[in-house]
C-alpha cells in the first residue's frame, strides 16, 4: 500500500496541482480517429488554424466573401487566420490562446511567430507517432470518438475491419436516423434495411437490427445524438417514436447509455458551413427529466448547450441516478463558463459527474483542451478541499488521487458498468 501524506493548508494547492496535471484523461467525447480511418484523423497545424472555431473568428476580422475565403486551399485560409488573429492583432480569444498552448507544448519557440518553420517541423512526423506524442503529452489515456455509419468515407473503413488502437473507442452516432428520419430512411433501405417513412413494427424491428450490426462491428460506448433546443419527450415526432421503440430497447439490450447533446441549432449561418451552428435559446431539462423518468432501466449521458440550462440540469441529475451529465460543450468551453459550471457540479453533485469533455476534432487539441481545463479544476478544488480542511476534515494525497481520477473518467466508467 503506497504511503498516503496527510495533506495541511500549507501543502494542498501544490498537491492538488502536482495530481490533477497528472492524472490521465478519459475523453469521453471527441471527434477524433484511430489512425486506421486514415485521412478522417485530423492534426497539424494547418488543421489547428482552419479548426472551425478560428473560421468563425477570422471572418469577422476580415471582410473575405465567405465563398472566397472557402476557394482558398487550407493553408492560405490558415496563413489567412495566423495574419488576421495571430499577428494583425493578439491570439488572446479561447480557440486562439488554444493554438499557441498546443505549439508550445509541442516544443515549438512561439515567440518566433514562425509559422512557416512549424510546418516544416511537422512534415516530418507520421500520423500513428504524432498521436503518441500527443496523447503522451496531454497525458489522455482514452478518447472517444464519433462514429456516424452513414459517413461514406468511414462505413467502408468499419466494413473491411482492422486492428483498433486501443486508445481509441467508438459511440455511436444516430443524428441522421433521429435528426433526418425522413431524409435518411431511404438511405436505410439501400443499405439493405427494409423500413418505411411511417415507423410501424417492422421498420422499428428493421431500425433495431440496423444499430445491432452497427453495435457488433463498432463496439460503441455508448449511442449518441445531437438535438436542438426544441427536443421534447414524450414526443409523438419520428425523434420521438425512435428514440422508444429503437434506440432505448437497443442500449437497455445492450447495457449501453443513450447520450443526448441537447441545444444546437443547425446552421444560423449556413455559409459559415461547420461554423455555422449557433445557440439560440436554452432547452428543455423537462425532457430529460421525463426521460431518466420513464425508462429507469436506461442510462442517460446528458450535456446541455446552453448555460442557461445549466443549474437546472445538475439538479436533474441529483434526482435519477440513471443521469450522468458531463463536458462544457462547445460554446460552454471557454475559462469563465468552465470554473462556473465546474463549481456548480461539484457543490451539487460532488464526484457523480464528468466535467469536462474535449469536443477535439484535431487531435493536437487533446494538449490545449485538457491543458486548459486542469488549470481551472486546480483552481476550483484547491477551494474545495480547503473548505473541508477549514472545517476540521483529514484528507491524503491517496484520497484525493482517488477523486481526481474519478473526476477524470473514472466516475464515467464506473456508471458504463
Ligand atoms: O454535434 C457535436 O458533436 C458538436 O460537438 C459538433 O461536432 C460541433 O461542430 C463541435 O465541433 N463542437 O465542439
Ligand atoms: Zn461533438
Amino acid at each position: 500500500m503506497k504511503k498516503q501524506t496527510v495533506i495541511t493548508k500549507g501543502t494542498l494547492p501544490a498537491t492538488i496541482r502536482r495530481i490533477v496535471e497528472t492524472t490521465p484523461v478519459y475523453d469521453i467525447h471527441t471527434h477524433l480517429y484511430d489512425p486506421a480511418f486514415g485521412p478522417l484523423l485530423l492534426w497539424g497545424v494547418d488543421e489547428l488554424l482552419t479548426y472551425h472555431y478560428l473560421v468563425a473568428e477570422v471572418l469577422r476580422a476580415d471582410a473575405i466573401p465567405y465563398d472566397d475565403f472557402w476557394k482558398l486551399p487550407k493553408t492560405q485560409q490558415a496563413d489567412l487566420v495566423w495574419q488576421r488573429l495571430f499577428i494583425e492583432k493578439t491570439p488572446i480569444s479561447e480557440a486562439c490562446r488554444g493554438v499557441i498552448t498546443c505549439l508550445n507544448a509541442l516544443g515549438f519557440d512561439v515567440k518566433k511567430r514562425d509559422l512557416a518553420a512549424v510546418r516544416k517541423e511537422l512534415k516530418r512526423w507520421t500520423p500513428e507517432r504524432f498521436v503518441t506524442r500527443v496523447f503522451d503529452t496531454a497525458r489522455v489515456r482514452r478518447a472517444v470518438m464519433t462514429n456516424n455509419p452513414f459517413d461514406a468515407l468511414e462505413q467502408p473503413v468499419w466494413k473491411k475491419t482492422f486492428a483498433r488502437d486501443e486508445r481509441f473507442r467508438a459511440a455511436l452516432r444516430i443524428d441522421e436516423i433521429l435528426m433526418g428520419w425522413q431524409a435518411n430512411a431511404p438511405k436505410l433501405r439501400e443499405f439493405g434495411y427494409d423500413v418505411q417513412a411511417e415507423i410501424n413494427d417492422k421498420t422499428a424491428s428493421e431500425v433495431r437490427r440496423f444499430l445491432a450490426d452497427w453495435t457488433k462491428r463498432m463496439n460503441p460506448l455508448y449511442c449518441a445524438v445531437s438535438l436542438t433546443p426544441d427536443f421534447a419527450f414524450p414526443d409523438n415526432s419520428s425523434c420521438g417514436q425512435l428514440i422508444e421503440r429503437c434506440i432505448l430497447p437497443h442500449c437497455r439490450e445492450h447495457g449501453i447509455p443513450f447520450a443526448l447533446m441537447i441545444g444546437v441549432t443547425r446552421q444560423v449561418n449556413p455559409a459559415l458551413r461547420l461554423a455555422g451552428d449557433g445557440v439560440v435559446k436554452p432547452s428543455s431539462v423537462e425532457a430529460v427529466a421525463n426521460l431518466c423518468a420513464k425508462y429507469p432501466d436506461n442510462k442517460f449521458l446528458v450535456t446541455m448547450l446552453s448555460r442557461e440550462n445549466q443549474h437546472s440540469l445538475c439538479i436533474a441529475a441529483r434526482k435519477f441516478r440513471n443521469l450522468h451529465i458531463f463536458g462544457c460543450w462547445w460554446f460552454l468551453n471557454n475559462p469563465s463558463l468552465i470554473e462556473e459550471m465546474t463549481r456548480m457540479r461539484i457543490e451539487t453533485l460532488g464526484l457523480s459527474v464528468t466535467p469536462q469533455h474535449s469536443d477535439c476534432r484535431i487531435l493536437d487539441q487533446l494538449i490545449y483542451k485538457w491543458d486548459h481545463f486542469r488549470k481551472i479544476l486546480t483552481r476550483v478544488l484547491t477551494d474545495k478541499y480547503g473548505d473541508l480542511l477549514t472545517a476540521g476534515w483529514k484528507l491524503t494525497d491517496a484520497e484525493i488521487e482517488r477523486d481526481v481520477k474519478l473526476l477524470l473518467g473514472g466516475e464515467f466508467e464506473r456508471f458504463l458498468g
